[in-house]
């Protein structure tokens, strides 16, 4: 099983044998209709990232949902800073992924690009450039979504002035809640109605899904204060 994929207890490898389950996700009978296309390699993973269902979580998803063995390592904040202080993250931020081969490892980051290589792993990408499209498309726009929410959580890294009280924090974030957010999740629901399957893009679950999935459960767990589930 893959209790680690949302474990805070630390550092543990993750082999999941397929276990779907485990994840969570219910795809259902259409799950069968994926096929994994992991190659014949002697390459393997760790996934850096924090214990909570952030950027990292729809990455190891896909290695779960997959059934690819993979390193879940979680860092606290003070492990983090540490990597980061170090020079060790691409880009200064988690997740990242680091591919072992032997004696060499690559170490890669940005989330959307990590899904799609372990979605193609997964079988969660598809194969034909035109079904791969309009996952990206998907996907993409479920990063837009996402990225009104990181914009209000920390403005400042976006290059907008800081809050200047909790009052303004409040009046900002129900403003997003009350009229960006619904107007994107109702194209989305037309996005899933119009596709027909239950899955935002095509027959069955893709990387499309784990990114909104991931998205909407930040906001339905409650976790950005004052954007109401
Ligand atoms: N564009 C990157 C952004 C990654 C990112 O901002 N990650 C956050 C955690 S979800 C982080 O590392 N924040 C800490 C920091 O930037 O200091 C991606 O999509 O992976």
């Amino acid at each position: 099983t893959c209790s680690n994929t949302r474990s805070s207890t630390g550092n543990g490898a993750c082999n999941c044998a397929g276990n779907s389950a485990s994840t969570g996700i219910s795809n259902g009978a259409t799950h069968h209709a994926r096929t994994a296309t992991m190659p014949e390699s002697n390459l393997s993973y760790t996934l850096t990232y924090f214990d909570f269902p952030g950027r990292g979580e729809p990455v190891r998803l896909a290695f779960a949902i997959g059934g690819i063995p993979f390193e879940n390592r979680t860092v606290t904040g003070a492990e983090f800073a540490a990597m980061k202080s170090a020079g060790e993250l691409p880009y200064g931020s988690v997740p990242v992924l680091d591919i072992h081969d032997g004696e060499n490892t690559t170490r890669v980051a940005q989330h959307v690009a990590l899904l799609r290589y372990v979605g193609r792993l997964a079988g969660l990408y598809p194969t034909d450039p035109i079904e791969a499209l309009k996952v990206d498309e998907a996907t993409y726009f479920a990063d837009e979504f996402g990225q009104c929410i990181f914009a209000a959580m920390a403005p400042m890294r976006y290059g907008f002035a800081p809050y200047a009280n909790d009052e303004e924090k409040a009046a900002m974030r129900q403003r997003l809640a009350a009229e960006v957010l619904p107007k994107l999740l109702a194209k989305l629901n037309t996005i899933i109605e119009g596709n027909g399957s239950g899955f935002v893009v095509g027959p069955s679950i893709t990387i499309a899904d784990l990114k909104w999935y991931f998205h909407i459960g930040m906001v339905l767990s409650g976790f950005v204060d004052d954007i109401p589930p």
